[in-house]
């Protein structure tokens, strides 16, 4: 599924604005074919964002259920003749599309994009009415999964298995574009370093394209052409190619062509970034060189908007990347916005790309809901319902952000119960799947704690080792000496029991910025200081870590619990993106700045 652009033979417009919302609290909106009318009661919401924060009101910030979204379309007129799609970056965690009275399409899953042919539905010159019904619930059969509770009274409450806040809406835009009929469906790209020589190899997929030819381009970033072929696939050879690098994010322009005779019919261009990921051992090898990743786990999360995409923000979080010396991140936990994607293999940051499965473990968040069910894997809890949306989950982001450069690692759940049989089960298929999605880059997830060395059944199917640890945190709380020696035993425990490369994919402290302490107590941001340095000490000393992702980059908004003060703070830069100390700490250790 290729995102919208304009191009010579394809036009877009965006649909992102203030829209007509409401909440639907009795939940009977759909029964009532609310899709038929102007929506009653409506409010304005804006589009890309969360609802949950823009207007003051409880009922919204607290809204279980589904949510209702509406505003008239224009239909160009210079459209006619065109095929016309409408395409949702985002509407999590599920929706159901109508134009007019017309049923369009429906999608399950928060955070990957779909799309729906809908030349039939409008009329290019004239307006139609687009409605969309937005539900948040997690249950046993969503990712990630949770538990609806419906109270006495009729209100439900959401129960989950993680700590960020179950934001929801429409994250992202919202497009209306066109292809020509005959048109480029999708285009895939691998490549490679062969002594020297770069190979860039491409598919095309066409559509109603019959007896039609496809060409390819490849142009420098000066626009100079490179390589070209003919046909729907095939490989471009590069001689000394200019190659994608952390911290050099060097991109050739994939111009492909659909050709009829001797007239374009199509034409969609495609950032390709020339480089290899690969594990060796206890490396891992982009471009044959040993990488080490510095960086972050993140959120996407902003006050008022919440997880909706602001390109403003996202610019400065990478600025802040920048200054602060780290060259990667994860997208923990769900895939973010492709615009993120983009902005990654422009700046050449390495990116770990997350699907939304976190929480799979009821070990965990059993405890949290006193009495909630204790066995992860049944019929009952994530069963094979449960499976089948992961995988389809994975499958739908390895389809958006297989092109991409900067994302050279997988990463298939976040602390999913791992010690078990009942795990190795789940998992097998869903990493067969991923290999089979895309044989070119490793695969992994991120292992919590009850999971060992030697107890983990699901770090022997996967490339590298990635775990969460909170030694000195969650884990002999306070007391750094004994977070540092058991830190280093268990990580020299996986590097002889798996000999794989380790990222320490999650370390850190809830710090409240302005809380200094002589004694460096929890919660100071002395203690946030020495406790990660207590850690770099740690991964200094171990040869098999090759990455260092401290948890987390801001702080972050969370659900209400006893455990969080406002919030998860354990952010190296406050929410509204001010430094802590620790921030200058990682900046002396990442740079050498002084
Ligand atoms: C974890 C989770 C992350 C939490 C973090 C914490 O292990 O992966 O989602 O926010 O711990 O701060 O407790």
């Amino acid at each position: 599924m290729l995102r919208p652009q304009d191009t010579g033979t394809r036009e877009t417009k965006r649909l992102d604005g203030i829209w007509r919302f409401a909440t639907d609290r009795g939940g009977v909106g759909r029964a009532e074919g609310w899709w038929r009318g102007p929506l009653g009661d409506a409010r304005g919401m804006p589009v890309p964002s969360s609802f949950n924060d823009v207007l003051v009101d409880p009922q919204v910030h607290d809204h279980v259920g589904d949510v209702w979204y509406q505003r008239e379309v224009f239909v160009p007129h210079g459209w006619a003749g065109q095929r016309v799609v409408l395409r949702f970056e985002a509407a999590t965690h599920r929706a159901t599309v109508w134009i007019g009275d017309a049923y369009v399409v429906e999608h399950e899953g928060g955070y990957t994009p779909f799309e729906a042919d809908v030349t039939d539905l409008v009329v290019p010159g004239e307006q139609c009415r687009l409605t969309v019904v937005v539900n948040n619930e997690l249950t046993w059969e969503s990712i990630p999964p949770g538990i609806v509770e419906v109270l006495p009274d009729g209100t439900r409450r959401q129960r989950q298995y993680h700590d960020f806040f179950n934001y929801a809406g429409l994250h992202r835009s919202v497009w209306l574009s066109t292809t020509p009929r005959a048109h480029i469906a999708d285009v895939t790209v691998t490549t490679d370093i062969d002594e020297g020589v770069g190979i860039v190899r491409y598919a095309v997929a066409v559509a109603d394209a019959e007896g039609m030819t496809v060409r390819v381009r490849l142009r420098d970033a000066e626009g100079g052409e490179v390589a070209a072929a003919e046909g729907p696939d095939g490989a471009l050879r590069v001689d000394h190619p200019e190659l994608w690098a952390p911290g050099r994010g060097y991109l050739y322009d994939l111009h492909v062509l659909l050709v009829d005779g001797d007239g374009v019919v199509d034409r969609y261009p495609l950032p390709v970034g020339i480089r290899t990921v690969r594990v060796e051992g206890t490396q891992f090898l982009i471009n044959g060189e040993p990488f080490y990743f510095r960086g972050f786990g993140k959120h996407e999360d902003l006050n008022v908007h919440g997880r909706g995409h602001d390109d403003a923000a996202m610019l400065h979080d990478f600025s802040l990347l920048a200054w602060i010396g780290a060259n990667s991140f994860r997208t923990s936990h769900y895939p973010y916005a492709e615009e993120v994607l983009e902005q990654a293999d422009r700046q050449g940051i390495v990116v770990i790309d997350e699907t939304a499965a976190v929480g799979l473990n009821l070990g965990v968040g059993g405890g949290m809901f006193l009495g909630g069910p204790r066995t992860t894997y049944s019929d009952e809890t994530i069963s094979t319902a449960t499976q089948l949306v992961h995988r389809r989950a994975i499958e739908e982001l390895i389809a958006r952000d297989k092109n991409h450069p900067c994302v050279v690692l997988w990463s298939l759940a976040n602390e999913p119960e791992s010690h078990t049989d009942a795990g190795r089960a789940y998992f097998e298929p869903l990493f067969a799947a991923a290999r089979e999605a895309d044989p070119s880059r490793p695969v992994g997830f991120v292992n919590m704690m009850f999971a060992l060395p030697h107890t983990c059944t699901v770090t022997p199917l996967a490339d590298v080792v990635m775990i969460n640890r909170y030694y000195g945190w969650y884990v002999e709380p306070g007391d750094l000496d004994a977070a540092e020696r058991g830190l280093e035993a268990e990580l020299q425990a996986w590097a002889t029991t798996h000999g794989k490369p380790i990222i320490v994919t999650e370390y850190g402290a809830d710090t409240v910025s302005g809380l200094h302490a002589t004694d460096a107590g929890m919660w100071s941001e002395e203690y946030q200081v020495a406790l990660l340095e207590t850690y770099h000490r740690v991964f200094d000393r171990t040869e098999a870590v090759v990455g260092e992702h401290v948890w987390n980059f801001a702080d972050f908004a969370t659900g209400p619990s006893f455990m969080r003060v406002d919030g998860n703070k354990k952010g190296v830069f406050t929410r509204d993106r001010r430094p802590k100390m620790a921030a200058h700490d990682l900046r002396r250790r990442w740079l050498g700045a002084t």
